[in-house]
């Protein structure tokens, strides 16, 4: 006698084949009382992570590679080419003299600088000479190419949001034919100039969808959170935390990531918080200890690391003041009513 479970395959089976699948086998997988994805805590530490970047510089030029970067991949998501979920992320080199070519994508990308000092990117047209902290971002479809005139190597983290952009299937790259530079067509200086200086052209209209500031100095970043620290109360999760913004909107720099700057001050003991986005960290000044799910993970300048979404966590200052960028997919999240967040929450 066939049993119910042989019936329900031998249906299942059929209507397989006509392009059908019983809800009820999966619905528990696939609405799922909390979040239940495979991105792992993790972090990078810069002294573990440099030499290899170095290694790739004797192993490829950058003209070869197209863009000279090692991958970090989270460890629960090998293979993928993803440090969270939706989000890529990779360490770029770029060696005294080399010229990495203009290309774009509709896949928008942030720089944050980690060494070096005096490279440069050009985005659409206007060129821009970065320092270890400086933010940058490259809109999406945006011409970009990156040159080093300096004496000293630099090496950025890249953020891009290639996973958000896969899963719409929506990823288009263009490559002119020759690799020399595409000419300038604003003066370096003039977008921080034009829109990032508290003022805005008079008669300015709304924009695209990025910022078109696309160089967040960190000097200036630093500066406006050690005049904000005079007079703020510290925010028990967070210290100290800004988000960069588009000043033509209020919104974040890029339609799809956020990013941020939070000052945490000497002995800061964070309290629980967690949020639906996962967060990448590099600590920028000053060392700590994150606690994530239990487990401690200690950084200090330059290190790397993950908070996966709605993952409880606390940040604990161990020497000095401490900085640290960060960025998510929070931007989306927002858009599309996703995001959540949990302060303390037990
Ligand atoms: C890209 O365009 C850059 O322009 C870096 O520096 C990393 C990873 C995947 C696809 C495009 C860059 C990238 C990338």
């Amino acid at each position: 006698m066939a049993t119910t479970s042989d019936v329900r395959a031998e249906f299942y089976k059929r209507i397989g084949m006509r392009g059908m699948t019983p809800l009820w086998e999966v619905m528990h997988a696939l609405v799922t009382p909390q979040p239940a994805g495979s991105c792992v805590p993790a972090l990078w530490r810069y002294d573990d992570v440099h030499p290899h970047v170095m290694e790739a510089g004797d192993l490829i030029t950058a003209r070869e590679a197209e863009r000279r970067v090692l991958v970090l991949e989270n460890p629960g998501l090998t293979g993928q080419s993803r440090i969270t979920g939706t989000l890529y992320a990779g360490l770029q080199l770029i060696l005294p003299g080399e010229f990495a070519a203009d290309h774009r994508h509709s896949q928008t990308a942030l720089r944050f600088v980690l060494q070096g000092g005096g490279a440069y990117t050009t985005v659409d047209g206007e060129k821009t000479l970065m320092q270890p902290g400086d933010f940058v971002i490259t809109p999406q479809w945006a011409w970009h190419a990156h040159g080093n005139d300096s004496m000293d190597p630099m090496v950025w983290l890249d953020g891009l949001d290639i996973p958000l952009v896969q899963f719409f299937d929506a990823g288009f790259a263009e490559r002119p034919e020759a690799n020399t530079p595409l000419p300038p067509t604003r003066p370096e200086g003039d977008s921080l100039a034009r829109y990032g200086s508290g003022l805005l052209p008079v008669d300015q209209s709304a924009g695209g969808p990025s910022s078109p500031v696309f160089n967040y100095p960190y000097a200036r970043t630093r500066e406006a959170l050690e005049t904000m620290r005079r007079n703020q109360a510290w925010d028990p999760c967070h210290g100290l935390k800004m988000k960069y913004v588009n000043p033509l909107t209020g919104d974040h720099a890029m339609p799809t990531m956020a990013a941020f700057m939070q000052l945490l001050p000497r002995g800061f003991d964070g309290a629980v918080y967690r949020s639906t986005d996962a967060m990448v960290y590099v600590c920028v000044e000053g060392s700590g200890d994150s606690i994530i799910d239990d487990k401690v993970y200690s950084w200090g300048p330059r290190d790397i690391f993950v908070v996966p979404g709605w993952c409880r966590h606390q940040h604990r200052v161990t020497s000095g003041d401490a900085v640290l960028f960060s960025f998510s997919d929070r931007a989306t999240q927002q858009k599309l009513g996703l995001w959540r967040e949990d302060r303390g929450g037990t």
